[in-house]
């Protein structure tokens, strides 16, 4: 933004001359020369109020939805400050009575529109790859009554949105993919009030996620719902309930009021399937805690996925919610549902939709996902790499889809800086508020392969931690995927990929003889065995484990590592593939704090309709190779609870710009962008499939037990 009137274009520079003449100043009547100078230089510094406190379950409210076409303006060159605030860079509304002339620059008009929810990369080609402001306005004419509170609800809006309400400013959410209000009370009208949200999709190394650390599409916009909610002067905000003691059937929890009246107030509780009638009463705070024992609860789980309706009124104001009761806990190495080993069969996902290009907005958008999910005789989701929308959530309440929820710390985020610390944790905090009800989200993650392994880093997600477990009573357990340290991991691994190299026959002789020489002496059947019996270990001991309770690791073996081997010994990428597959099942995962593990990451690039009867690289066939060697893999890893492979549906990443394969698209998912499936699908669903027959038949989870964990110990666990 132009600061000094020494940067500014020439013309401008005569137009704040005419402005400042004496003629011009009379013209304008009150305009003075700052007013003039303002022209230029855009926003100013001011502080952003923050939103209000999250309303959480804003549908069973009396809700008002403002989705649909909002009117644009695309401020590419950052001016909409005085557009917003006065109508246009000039002083817009103003008609001169003599001759009706105005000279005006912008207008909201309905022939530039955007659908609210959706991101504005896939509606508008000229937006494809925009990354910087829009001005999105929308006019409501209602009569604002005495005594209500009135707040402006969005599901998310990617990724800073300033919120104006008749031309004046309400404030500033930071962070794309989590809910915020504002409460507007105060600034509506009777009749015409105009609504402008300015969305900045601007990332830096600075914000959460960074542009170039993560590998996924930034779009822009409102994304998610927005809804005008009208509340009594008091209400209920926020609340969570939830199945304490599995055994003795006690729900606990928690209310809280807003407004103006909060202290020593009553809020009824109703649950009656399960016999549970609580008075709750507030402190001078406005929060109310409660324990009350439910009668024959019919627990959720993902065979039974069983919703309580609940009640939660305060005087005549009842909000009504879908609840499912359950317990996750850990016991050593093992995730626990409801005292039982938790089966995972999982599979990681992006927030894009088979249904059309862009972010999934709509019930049927993630409806469409899901459909995939459950063809692959799935359960588990790892929603990556992002809080997803609210319909994804409660869809899989319903469904009986267990998820992994995480917040967009994505690889290298910078640190040491306090700012950057205050916004992840605030998109923490809006996460698990927004989702403390929902019993399909199983566990929170705090990042995803983050690194260097620094002591900021640790002191930052460590924080984030603390956030998480601070506002879930219920105590979730925290995840994260790690990444290893690949020196040393692969140190091992490399012994035996060398002496499977040499047995290959196509080797040619003068590589055979430049490795034989690098071996010096190694034995071409051999190769180093680990400590932990016939196979190679990889152990991850990434300091951030200690912090964790579950440990989650992104792992590519067949698809990247091949390259990083092939490369230091100088030998031919097929033949170092060929190897690198063939000694994976002999491969271990294990982890140096004694927690649970899930591997949240592996796969493969995969053009759809790509074939190759030779298996080659970016074939359907060799990502289905990939897939059968690692599925044989992880079989052999006790401590591996369950895996989250990369990913259900090719997405769009800025960072994958291979013409012919990849075209904007990371190619690694098991379908197309369409939702064509390819041949890794049918493996993976086969897989699962089995998994399934097998815990039906009773058995228990095919990797749930590490060997440390004693099987007799589990079934005795209360998960509480
Ligand atoms: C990863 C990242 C994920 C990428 C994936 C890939 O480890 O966590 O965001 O998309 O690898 O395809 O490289």
């Amino acid at each position: 933004m132009h600061k000094t009137i020494a940067k500014v274009p020439a013309y401008a520079f005569l137009l704040a001359l005419i402005l400042l003449s004496p003629q011009g100043i009379a013209a304008s009547g009150e305009k003075d020369a700052d007013t003039a100078i303002d022209f230029f230089q855009g926003d100013p510094d001011i502080e952003y109020p923050a939103p209000a406190p999250l309303l959480v379950n804003p549908m069973a409210r009396d809700y008002r939805s403002l989705n649909g076409p909002w009117e644009i303006i695309v401020d590419e060159a950052g001016m909409g400050w005085r557009v917003i605030t006065q109508g246009d860079y000039f002083d817009g509304d103003t008609v001169y009575p003599d001759t009706g002339m105005m000279l005006k620059e912008h207008s909201f008009d309905s022939r530039t529109q955007l659908q609210v929810p959706g991101d504005w990369n896939s509606q508008v080609p000229e937006l494809d790859r925009y990354r910087s402001r829009v001005l999105y306005h929308k006019a409501l004419t209602m009569t604002p009554q005495a005594g209500k509170r009135y707040l402006l609800y969005f599901g998310g809006a990617n990724y800073t949105a300033d919120l104006f309400v008749n031309n004046a400013l309400v404030g500033r959410h930071v962070g794309g993919y989590t809910a915020f209000d504002f409460d507007v009370t105060g600034f509506l009208r009777p009749g015409k009030n105009t609504f402008i949200v300015r969305v900045d999709a601007a990332l830096d190394e600075t914000t959460i996620p960074t542009m170039r650390t993560s590998d996924f599409w930034k779009y822009g916009g409102i994304t998610r719902d927005v809804g005008l909610i009208t509340e009594s002067d008091t209400y209920i905000s926020q609340y969570h309930v939830y199945l304490h003691d599995r055994e003795k059937s006690e729900i606990r929890g928690w209310v809280q009021l807003a407004g103006e009246r909060v202290a020593n107030r009553v809020v009824a509780l109703d649950i009656k399937d399960a016999g549970v009638k609580v008075r709750i009463e507030t402190n001078a705070e406005g929060r109310g805690e409660f324990t009350v024992q439910a009668k024959d609860l019919a627990l959720w789980s993902p065979e039974s996925p069983h919703l309580y309706d609940v009640a939660l009124s305060l005087g005549d104001a009842s909000l009504e919610d879908r609840i499912g009761f359950r317990i996750v806990s850990i016991k050593g190495s093992t995730i626990l549902l409801n005292g039982k080993p938790m089966p995972i069969r999982g599979i990681s996902m992006h927030e894009e939709t088979v249904l059309h290009p862009g972010l999934s907005a709509s019930r049927e958008d993630v409806m469409a996902q899901f459909k995939l999910v459950r063809e692959l005789n799935a359960n588990f989701v790892r929603l990556a790499h992002y809080p997803h929308n609210e319909h994804t959530v409660r869809l899989a309440d319903e469904m009986g889809l267990m998820l992994w929820s995480e917040v967009p710390i994505v690889s290298l985020i910078d640190w040491g800086n306090p700012a950057t610390l205050a916004v992840a944790k605030s998109q923490v905090a809006e996460n698990v508020t927004r989702d403390l009800n929902r019993a399909s989200v199983v566990m929170w993650s705090i990042s995803n392969e983050s690194f260097p392994q620094t002591q900021a880093r640790l002191d930052f997600l460590s924080a984030l931690a603390a956030t998480a477990r601070e506002l879930d009573d219920s105590d979730r357990p925290i995840a994260s995927a790690l990444v290893g340290n690949p020196k040393e991991e692969f140190a091992d691994i490399g012994k035996h990929l060398f002496a499977q190299l040499l047995r290959d026959p196509a080797l040619p002789p003068s590589t055979r003889e430049r490795l034989m020489a690098i071996a010096g002496g190694q034995s071409a059947s051999g190769g180093a065995q680990s400590e932990s019996g016939g196979g190679m270990a990889v152990v991850i001991d990434d300091p951030l484990g200690e912090v964790v309770d579950v440990v989650g690791y992104n792992e590519y073996f067949g698809w990247y590592y091949s390259k990083y081997f092939a490369q230091s010994l100088g030998v031919d990428e097929g033949l170092m593939r060929n190897a690198m597959l063939a000694i994976m099942p002999g491969i271990r995962f294990e982890n140096a704090f004694g927690k649970p593990m899930i591997i949240s990451e592996f796969g493969a690039g995969a053009k759809q309709g790509l074939h190759s009867d030779k298996g080659f690289i970016w074939s359907e066939e060799y990502q289905a190779r990939v897939y059968r060697q690692q599925l044989q893999m992880l079989a052999q890893s006790p401590c591996v609870q369950g895996f989250t492979p990369w990913v259900l549906k090719d997405f769009r990443s800025h960072l994958r710009e291979l013409n012919g394969i990849q075209e904007t698209y990371n190619r690694k998912g098991l379908v197309s962008e369409t939702g064509q499936r390819k041949l890794a699908f049918q493996v993976l669903a086969d897989y699962y499939g089995q998994e399934k027959a097998r815990e039906e038949a009773g058995a228990e989870p095919g990797r749930a037990l590490c060997q440390r964990d004693s099987v007799e110990a589990v079934p005795g666990a209360t998960g509480d």
